[in-house]
């Protein structure tokens, strides 16, 4: 635990490039899978993200959703206490183990794999006692780590990003520093990462990757079930410092802060027409390992990048970012700030879309149709650029998709040479017919502020909303029941599609047609499953029908249709 030398820690990574970590051709691509866009659930509490996994982002053609860190970590109101790890125990203030479990179930269950935030550069500050109980003082974790399990420099790396071994040794705002130098850190963090493979996440977004050295990292990944897993490092570029980003490609993914500060330049001070070559041409790191973005939780609050505040800019940055091939794009969703210390609202629970600040960017028709348009452009490049010089663009991907982007101040008319074959195609930004010609030509006027996308997946305007969900068998579950004022009645069961008879993941039914409460579930044919229904009051409170278990089978095409009585 001697303070790392820069020579000892470029040692370090040459040492890595040869022995510790697989070797370039075995490191995973960005977003392995077909589907590459992740929803990033900014502090959404882990029952809500599992909800939106199994009716929005799964349904979109989300490959992947992200959830905010895990583990134990301190109290208080804060978003940011996320990031002050206490223990390793998944008991934050998104929800308990079972609840991470059963939402990495449902949205497996809903074809979403599931990024966990993960930090692992440092532990909590001050003193007290954290989400799970767990008591701790700066340096001293009882039962994980201890003061000798610190980098020895203990004083604020501040501003001094100009020398390597302050931004890895010292402390990231006053942050206790790991030593992931040392055999014990390592295999400490290796075995919480192993924890969260083990209850089936799919990949890690690694928190303040450029304060650890990079064959650090190579060493605790090598430790990993899966060393192959998706690795998604945080390493902001920063001009003139010590320490490149590019230096963690050997390990995964890189997340380039390039490309959103680049967004926002070019939607506030430049032209889109500078776009037309956006990517490595810009000095940015290779496209098949970089993790983009418009935004994320630090630069929407800290003015490095446009943020919902930005209007049209905002969305049509995101619309861009989706239509272009470059990258793995990370969708942030958010939640409304005045205060850039506040917390998420209601703790993270999402009651609804649009309600009580929940910004939902990943629901935005104007987002949520091009991770359509994305998936359906995968492996096709860019053709028949335009552009009128200034603020307006077009471009297409190949003969499966389209789309022209409108930042001016005024409409703009145009008509757009395309390589898609002549028919009709829905504009899916705004639900229109659009006709394109036997030339591959249509003709449009985009207003002010807006875009028009095209693409094979669409073609009719009636299909475009929500696709079916790939099984088409499942329950239809029906129970009378009347409730008091604030109550709402839940089904559970043995399925993960149920919730796995976790009450925090039990599944609402609709009162519309009460006293009986209805809900539809997709479960697989021949699925012989058990289930119970069970009230909530306004407080959370749950009771339970009386009685056993409840069984049904799921025929092997179409519904089980269940129409029973709540029993008191
Ligand atoms: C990150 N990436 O490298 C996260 O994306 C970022 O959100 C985290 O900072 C940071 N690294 C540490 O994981 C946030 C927040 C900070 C906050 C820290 C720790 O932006 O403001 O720092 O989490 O909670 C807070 C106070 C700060 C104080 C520190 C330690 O704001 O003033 O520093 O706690 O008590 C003395
Ligand atoms: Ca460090």
């Amino acid at each position: 635990m001697a303070r790392r030398t820069v020579a000892a820690a470029l040692a370090l990574v040459a040492g890595a490039a040869v022995g510790v970590t697989a070797p370039v051709s075995q490191v995973q691509a960005a977003a392995p899978g077909d589907k590459d866009v992740t929803a990033v659930m900014f502090e959404w509490k882990f029952d809500s993200v599992a909800k939106a996994c199994t009716d929005t982002l799964g349904p979109a053609g989300y490959g992947y959703v992200q959830v905010s860190p895990p583990q134990e970590h301190i109290q208080g109101s804060t978003w940011w206490t996320s990031y002050q790890p206490v223990s390793y125990k998944i008991a934050g203030r998104l929800g308990d183990r079972a609840a991470f479990k059963s939402m990495i179930d449902t949205c497996h269950a809903a074809g979403v794999k599931v990024v966990a935030d993960t930090v692992i550069n440092h532990m909590a500050a001050g003193d007290g006692v954290g989400t799970g109980g767990s008591s701790y003082t700066k340096y001293d974790y009882p039962g994980i780590y201890s003061g000798a399990d610190m980098d020895d420099c203990r004083s604020e790396i501040g501003d001094n990003y100009g020398d390597r071994a302050t931004v890895q040794n010292c402390e990231l705002v006053g942050l206790a520093d790991l030593d992931t130098g040392e055999e014990y850190v390592r295999s400490r963090i290796a075995a919480y990462m192993n924890d969260l493979l083990s209850l089936g996440v799919d990949g890690f977004r690694v928190d303040a990757a450029k304060h650890m050295p990079t064959g650090d990292l190579a060493d605790i990944k090598s430790r990993l079930t899966d060393p192959n897993v998706y690795w998604k490092q945080e390493a902001i570029h920063g001009a003139g410092e010590a320490v490149d980003p590019s230096e963690y490609l050997q390990n995964g993914d890189v997340q380039e802060f390039r490309y959103a500060r680049g967004l926002k330049q070019v939607f506030q001070n430049e032209s889109l027409a500078y776009l037309k070559n956006f990517g490595e041409d810009w000095g940015f790191m290779p496209s098949g390992q970089s993790g983009v973005f418009v935004d994320n939780h630090d630069t929407e609050r800290h003015g490095d990048t446009l943020n919902y505040k930005n209007g049209s800019a905002y969305t049509l940055a995101g619309v861009f970012m989706l239509a272009w091939p470059y990258g793995s794009p990370d969708v942030h969703s958010g939640y409304e700030w005045s205060d850039k210390d506040a917390g998420p609202p209601n703790g993270g629970h999402v009651n609804a879309c649009y309600s009580d600040g929940w910004k939902c960017q990943h629901d935005w028709r104007e987002i949520k149709s091009m991770v359509a348009f994305r998936n359906v452009a995968r492996g096709q490049g860019v053709t028949d650029w335009w552009d009128n010089g200034n603020d307006a663009i077009a471009f297409g991907r190949g003969d499966k998709a389209f789309v022209a982007i409108n930042h001016e101040t005024g409409s703009i008319s145009h008509t757009f040479q395309t390589s898609l074959a002549a028919g009709t195609y829905c504009d899916v930004q705004n639900g229109t017919a659009v006709t394109v010609d036997s030339a591959g030509r249509f003709t449009a006027t985009l207003g002010a502020g807006t875009a028009l996308a095209l693409h094979v997946g669409a073609k009719d305007c009636g299909d475009t909303s929500t696709p079916p969900p790939s099984s088409t068998t499942g329950a239809s579950f029906n129970v009378e029941a009347t409730t008091a004022w604030g109550e709402n009645i839940y089904v559970t069961g043995n399925q993960a599609e149920l919730g796995n008879w976790n009450t925090d993941a039990a599944l609402k039914l609709d009162p519309a047609a009460y006293p009986v409460w209805k809900l539809d579930v997709s479960l697989p044919a021949g699925t012989a499953f058990e289930y119970k229904y069970l009230r909530k009051d306004a407080a959370g409170n749950v009771t339970w029908e009386s009685g056993a278990n409840r069984v049904a089978t799921v025929p092997s095409d179409g519904t089980v249709v269940l129409n029973d009585t709540w029993r008191t």
